[in-house]
């Protein structure tokens, strides 16, 4: 069991919209969490907070404000079919929703919420499973992600803290983030992501790693189809303790993308959500202060299983892997347990690729100065 003071961010309205009816990122993945959390007993172990949504002007910081009067705008008028005449959300990936505004900012709010609290030394981690929308940029919605309420929370965090490491496991690159904090050396950016052949967001080469004063801070690990939890955990925890070495951050962000383990629906990695787990205790065992965000992850029940670990990891607990009765899973035999396996599957990534990786990485973190 944890001594940390834990915090657990939950707005019920970002879970219960729909980006359209076919949509892969579904909302609803949160409150299957929040249920699984619940009935696995782990509520009187930490505070629950009900965020407020984000107000305009917090918004603003992080967006251009045309965009932010624009996405409040086609808010309530989504079902007209005006879809051309908007050029900041792109169509299939980001289509304009009613209630789009609302939803953004409720993400937005948790996100801050934990950082305040953070901020004042009132948790040492705190949660927000609907937050980590990675890809939104200042002017334009990307990749399901429409309001950056990462970079917003760095923001806050950067107020009482001289460095703030962000360390992202989703699947994606976290080109988001990384293009807000880019030409700075008070963050640094981490991202272990597939790459390769236009994978998308296509960016996150190892060379593109920072400008100006931000050089050598914004850190990329591409990786190939098929990686396995012994391959990603062997690189996750080195150059975690080589960046943390070298940049000796005050806080972290960690935005914990499920889509990273096996099965999901636009992912082909192998991790186990108790590999992807392990790297978070790995990254809490720096005990620095931490908000601990969700991200992408798209086969829905994998989902919850990964984040309702992954918040008992942070409460030091384990958990049966018979999972409590609840309302979301049926009663089929692969419908009843916590850890997903391993599958037998091609691996792109050899152990020599991966030793490549981690030194051309390293390479990197040792030109740091801090
Ligand atoms: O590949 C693309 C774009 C659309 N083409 C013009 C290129 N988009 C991806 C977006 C993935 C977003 C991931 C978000 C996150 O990192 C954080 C929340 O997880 C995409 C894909 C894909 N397989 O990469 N969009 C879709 N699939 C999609 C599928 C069905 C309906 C709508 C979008
Ligand atoms: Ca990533
Ligand atoms: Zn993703």
């Amino acid at each position: 069991m944890t001594t940390k003071k834990v915090a657990y961010c939950f707005a019920p309205d970002a879970s219960s919209y729909q980006l359209s009816e076919t949509h892969p990122m579904v909302p609803e993945r949160v409150n299957m969490t929040h249920e699984l959390v619940q009935n696995y007993r782990m509520f009187p172990r930490m505070t629950i907070i009900k965020p407020h949504p984000a107000t305009e002007e917090q918004l603003k910081r992080v967006h251009l404000p045309g965009y932010i009067d624009y996405l409040k705008k086609v808010s309530p008028i989504a079902t007209l079919g005006l879809g051309d005449l908007y050029p900041c959300l792109q169509a299939d990936d980001c289509p304009m929703f009613t209630g789009v505004y609302d939803y953004s900012a409720s993400i937005v709010g948790a996100s801050i919420a934990c950082a305040n609290r953070i901020n004042h030394g009132r948790s040492n981690v705190c949660i927000n499973w609907a937050g980590g929308m990675h890809h939104a940029k200042r002017r334009v919605a990307s990749g399901f992600c429409y309001a950056n309420d990462i970079a917003a929370a760095i923001l806050e965090l950067l107020m009482c803290h001289r460095r703030v490491m962000y360390v992202d496991i989703d699947l994606h690159h976290g080109d988001g983030v990384e293009e807000y904090f880019y030409n700075t050396n008070r963050v640094m950016t981490l991202s272990f992501h597939r790459f390769g052949n236009n994978f998308f967001p296509g960016t996150g080469a190892i060379k593109n790693s920072g400008v100006g004063p931000g050089k050598d801070y914004a850190i990329n690990v591409p990786l190939q189809k098929g990686i396995d939890d012994d391959q990603y955990i062997y690189l996750f925890k080195n150059i975690l303790n080589k960046a943390m070495e070298r940049f000796q951050p005050e806080a972290l962000v960690m935005q914990m993308g499920a889509d990273s383990v096996v099965g999901d629906l636009l992912g082909d990695f192998n991790l186990t959500n108790k590999g992807h787990a392990s790297c978070l205790e790995n990254a809490l065992s720096y005990n620095l202060p931490t908000i601990v965000l969700g991200g992408g992850g798209y086969s829905v029940k994998n989902v919850a299983r990964t984040w309702t670990l992954e918040t008992a990891t942070i409460l030091g607990l384990e958990l049966d892997n018979q999972l409590p009765t609840n309302s979301y899973f049926g009663h089929l035999p692969e419908d009843s347990t916590l850890y997903i396996p391993p599958v037998k599957m091609s691996n792109s990534n050899t152990n020599k690729s991966i030793r490549k990786v981690l030194r051309k990485v390293t390479e990197i973190l040792d030109r740091t100065e801090i």
